[in-house]
């Protein structure tokens, strides 16, 4: 239950504290809450700004440049440490490593020990552990590294054997070198050994090729092989084909001894070139016997 309040007084009579909504003048209130939203904002901006240039006056400007301009000049450097040996007191300098001897983790080498079988050489290296080196007496080169031989493939019988990969092997006459890859489209042998080779092409339905390749430099070498009984070496097996064996079966012309383009008319594949190799290009052309 509620009581009444004994020090409440009731107003008086007569006293009028109503204010109606007319009496508000809406264009003056429109115009004062626009101006304090406003001067609201503005204030609130200058304290931004006053933090913004307090910011900007914190930051070392033109040491933040120097770090930007020294960061990519050392992304461009290649990794690994730097060695040089001179032999004239410091006049010349010959490089003995540009990269950490080949390891880009090889951050610096503190420690050297001169023995009788040559220098060593102690790394740095955070990932893997520091390494030991050995620069051998009297070894002022360092072993060659060899180059790159690299080329693009053509072959052809896609649609027949789209899984079919060309096996590019590579032999040294002398230099007991082999290496084989395979390719569709291009190949590339590191690390060879300069000397003369025999670079053999080989996919299935194919006539093997070969090329005789001397590799003193990185080398190119383009390499394309056609499909058996592909006499003019177009990638087709048709009458073009079978023509060419008849003209060469009646000395006019002869395929070339010897040439890649005679032994791709050989599809046989008895070493002769002669009316049965006429005979199972003409029936592959024919669709009455196909050679693949
Ligand atoms: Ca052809
Ligand atoms: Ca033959």
């Amino acid at each position: 239950m509620l009581e009444s309040d004994p020090d409440f007084e009731t107003p008086e009579p007569g006293i009028d504290i109503t204010v109606t909504i007319n009496d508000i003048d809406w264009d003056q209130v429109k115009e004062k809450t626009v101006a304090n939203v406003k001067a609201l904002i503005d204030a609130k901006l200058a304290e931004l700004k006053a933090k913004i240039d307090e910011l900007y006056n914190k930051v070392d400007w033109k040491g933040l440049e120097m770090y930007a301009y020294i960061n990519s000049a050392v992304m461009a450097d290649e990794w690994g440490f730097d060695m040089f040996r001179t032999s004239d007191g410091g006049e010349t300098f010959e490089v003995i490593t540009r990269d950490g001897f080949g390891d880009k983790y090889n951050y610096g080498c503190p420690a050297f020990l001169e023995t009788e079988e040559g220098l060593y050489f102690g790394t740095c290296n955070p990932f893997y552990g520091g390494q030991l080196y050995l620069l051998k007496n009297n070894e002022s080169d360092p072993e060659p590294q060899g180059f790159t031989l690299s080329g693009s493939v053509t072959s052809y019988l896609q649609n027949e054997y789209p899984d079919a990969v060309v096996t590019v092997t590579l032999t040294g006459n002398d230099n007991n070198f082999t290496a084989a890859v395979t390719g569709t489209d291009s190949y590339s042998i590191a690390d060879v050994p300069a000397g003369s080779y025999e670079l053999s092409v080989e996919k299935e339905k194919h006539v093997t090729r070969t090329y005789d390749v001397t590799v003193s430099a990185d080398t190119t070498q383009d390499v394309k092989i056609c499909p058996i009984g592909d006499a003019t070496n177009d990638g087709k097996v048709n009458m073009f084909d079978y023509n060419a064996v008849y003209k060469h079966i009646s000395k006019n012309p002869e395929l070339a001894e010897d040439s890649y383009q005679r032994a791709c008319a050989d599809a046989t594949g008895d070493g002769k070139v002669n009316m049965f190799d006429y005979n199972a290009i003409y029936k592959h052309a024919n669709k009455t016997n196909l050679l693949f």
